[in-house]
């Protein structure tokens, strides 16, 4: 399975170099400023100690980490907004990630200009945030308009959802046109339909992610303390990474890369901050399945039931759930194999509506 993110920033904020950072890309970083070109796309394994565990106990002839899916739009999302043809299409594409990283800059150079002229990090957040609101605005604006005409022809028995929907839209818009993100809402279930079929890049989760320099590393982490204190909350984080060291650490052998990320005082990789920081940020957790020979990770979100965490693998066992044989990670490291998990009496059988834990280790059985 994939987990996709969308990384948008100003122009030379760094979303390439980061970009470069988390996929080990070589994408070009020229932060030429903003005009609509085609993406850059990219994939990294989601670092998960716990497999190459479960690779020495279960044998398999593979092992499967979740996939980050990483795009890199290098044109604001203002203009994409504004344009017709390949921003409109760049601009659905974005709609579909899960989650938005937004680059900021506060690293300080003189020979990359700031399209503002400054370094200010609180105002390009405000900034991200006009763009994304703007944008949602825009399709909000479109859907009202023909929500309009559909009014003038519907026939009683449409009325009511028309309406109802109506309604919901205008709430959203109300708070957009109050500089007020749609993930900050508290949106009731009847409402999470329309989130979920339009997209709106205002109620994805956002990470946003400060590009400093290497000359600040020393304040990283009491700045993204006192970042955190003013960007958390309902599907919001902010971490501090410094996005060319982390280019240039991607491109090395890992046995290299962490002698280097020792000497700076680092312990894990931008990667893995920034996989942590987004799992945090969507209540993710891992399951793990072994079948055909394989051990693969899956990520969903915390407080999934077996059912539908079967669904994530396949439909059809979804439809066709039986029960799901279980092992928590813990008690099979400590067993040492399924076969003593068995023996011991830790291989438990759940149902349908059995709450999935973090590291649980599942068979599904189910019929076609
Ligand atoms: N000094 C310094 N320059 C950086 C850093 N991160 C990015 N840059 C430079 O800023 C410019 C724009 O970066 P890029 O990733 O292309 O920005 P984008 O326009 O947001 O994709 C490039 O010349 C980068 O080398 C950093 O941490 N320190
Ligand atoms: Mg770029």
């Amino acid at each position: 399975m994939s987990i996709n993110f969308g990384i948008i920033g100003l122009a030379r904020s760094g979303k390439t170099t980061i970009f470069n950072a988390l996929t080990a890309g070589k994408a070009e970083t020229t932060g030429r400023g903003g005009e609509i070109t085609a993406p850059h796309l990219g994939v990294a394994r989601v670092p998960e100690p716990r497999l190459r565990v479960l690779d020495g106990i279960l044998h398999p002839h593979r092992l499967v980490p979740v996939e980050a899916r990483y795009i890199d739009i290098g044109a604001s999302v203002k203009a994409l907004a504004q344009d017709k043809g390949l921003g409109a299409q760049l601009l659905n594409q974005l709609s579909t990630v899960d989650t938005l990283i937004c680059v900021v800059r506060a690293f300080k150079d003189d020979s990359v200009p700031h399209p503002r002229g400054s370094i200010d990090v609180d105002r390009d957040i405000a900034d991200l945030n006009m763009e994304l609101v703007f944008s949602d605005l825009a399709i909000m604006e479109r859907r009202l308009e023909r929500l309009e005409t559909s009014l003038k022809g519907a026939k009683p028995g449409e009325r009511h959802t028309l309406l109802q929907e109506q309604e919901i839209l205008k709430q959203f818009k109300t708070a957009l046109e109050n500089d007020r993100p749609l993930r900050e809402l508290t949106i009731d279930p009847v409402a999470v339909r329309y989130v979920t079929n339009y997209q709106f890049l205002t109620a994805k989760p956002m990470l946003i992610v400060v590009n400093i320099g290497e000359d600040q590393l020393a304040e990283a982490e009491a700045l993204e303390a006192q970042l955190s204190r003013r960007y958390s909350g309902n599907g919001l984080r902010v971490i501090t990474l410094c996005g060319r060291l982390e280019m240039e650490l991607a491109q090395l052998e890992e046995s290299a890369a962490q002698e280097l990320r020792a000497s700076y005082g680092m312990k894990q990789s931008g990667l893995e901050r920034t996989i942590k920081a987004s799992y945090d940020l969507s209540s993710l957790i891992t399951f793990f399945t072994t079948a055909s020979n394989e051990v693969r990770a899956w990520a969903i979100r915390h407080g999934t039931t077996a059912v539908k965490a079967a669904g994530k693998i396949h439909s059809d066992m979804e439809k066709g759930f039986i029960r799901a044989e279980c092992v928590s990670y813990d008690d099979l490291v400590r067993c040492g194999s399924l076969t003593e998990a068995r023996k011991r009496g830790l291989l438990r059988l759940e149902g349908k509506e059995y709450t999935v834990q973090d590291g649980d280790i599942i068979t599904f059985l189910f019929n076609v």
